[in-house]
């Protein structure tokens, strides 16, 4: 028996130091070790229950070995100590893994108020990014060390997904709906980005560079080559050049349709049917694209043209970015 515990605990020293090596990427947000001290909890207890089991069935099988032909098996009925254990122990570890689980997950989904916001825009087979500052950047994604960064990530063609393997975080980028992330980089430092979800011919050429900097840097990053007008600057010109002027006022007053100021982020914010929904990415561009969707309480249905097919993605950002200001 010496000679196999042995070779359990080299195999189990080896295991460990390549998890906590090579086998997982470099860990580069404070979630990042929270996934991988569940991860870890998960593997070791698997593999205490693995041995426990196939050790325990061995050890009986050689132990009870029908010996001679008068061998007899006993009977026995059940034992109430044993079987209370191996229900309940599996039971507190399960409840365990699922109260951790959902700890880490809660802290990955909720976005922190005051994060740095970037946009990202998938299409096959490339990155964009998209800043506030109106600097665009393809499959080059500079962000601040040591600052919450939340994601607002749109597609232009099919399902993809957006994942940064060191951050632990992944999120499917899906045409029509805008869908978010966060994190925090701890180091700086660069990171690999992977599109996750078949998307076509290039699927596997889908890549991206994270590059972690700090803080000063990334605002000169941000100041080079700067193309001119903010994002929501452009969506202002928008506001103009697609007409939107001609119904929606920016200062409060009521035109054909209701005014953009104080629009973003209002929680109480009354459909014609009663509904009330918060004002986020996703209700604006439901009611840019679709405005029959969602009728403001107080406005007629079909007065707005249907912007869907007449506004890109890019533009659609824009808008939305000079909501944003009008508060
Ligand atoms: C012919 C008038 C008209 C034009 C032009 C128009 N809208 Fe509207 N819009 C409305 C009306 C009326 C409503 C309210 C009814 C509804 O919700 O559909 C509305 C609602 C909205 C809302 C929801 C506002 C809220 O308070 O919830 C947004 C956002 C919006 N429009 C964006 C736009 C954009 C962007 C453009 C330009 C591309 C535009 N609209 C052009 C008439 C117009
Ligand atoms: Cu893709």
């Amino acid at each position: 028996m010496n000679w196999f515990l042995a070779l359990m605990n080299t195999v189990a020293v080896n295991t460990a130091s390549a998890a906590g090596k090579s086998f997982m990427p470099p860990v580069g947000t404070e979630i990042a070790s929270d996934v991988d001290n569940l991860y870890s909890f998960l593997l070791w207890t698997s593999f205490l229950g693995c041995v426990i089991l196939i050790g325990g069935m061995i050890f009986f099988a050689v132990k009870y070995k029908r010996r001679t032909d008068n061998d007899k098996t006993p009977y026995i009925s059940h034992n109430m100590a044993l079987e209370f254990l191996w229900s309940f122990i599996p039971l507190v570890l399960f409840l365990v893994v699922f109260a951790w689980g959902w700890k880490v997950y809660h802290d990955m989904r909720v976005m922190p108020e005051n994060a740095f916001e970037i946009h990202v825009q998938a299409k096959q087979w490339q990155w964009d990014f998209m800043y506030k500052s109106g600097k665009v950047s393809t499959n080059d994604f500079f962000v601040p060390v040591g600052i919450p960064v939340k994601l607002v990530m749109a597609s232009e063609d099919v399902l993809h997904s957006f994942y940064i393997p060191s951050m632990r975080i992944k999120q499917d980028v899906v045409p029509g709906r805008y869908t978010t992330l966060w994190f925090k980089a701890d180091k700086t430092g660069d990171y690999q980005i992977f599109c996750t979800e078949y998307c076509g011919a290039a699927h596997s050429a889908m890549l991206a560079k994270m590059h972690v900097v700090p803080a000063p840097d990334f605002e000169k990053w941000l100041q080079e080559n700067e193309e001119g007008l903010t994002l929501a600057q452009k969506g202002e010109k928008l506001y103009n050049s697609k007409g939107c002027i001609a119904c929606h006022s920016t200062d409060g007053s009521v035109k054909v349709g209701p005014s953009w100021k104080g629009l973003w982020g209002s929680t109480g914010h009354t459909m014609a049917n009663g509904k009330s929904v918060t004002v986020d990415e996703n209700y604006i561009r439901e009611s840019i694209l679709n405005p029959n969707a969602d009728i403001v309480k107080g406005f007629s249905a079909g007065l707005m043209p249907a912007q869907q097919g007449l506004l890109t993605e890019d533009q659609l950002t824009a808008l939305i970015e000079y909501i944003k200001t009008l508060k």
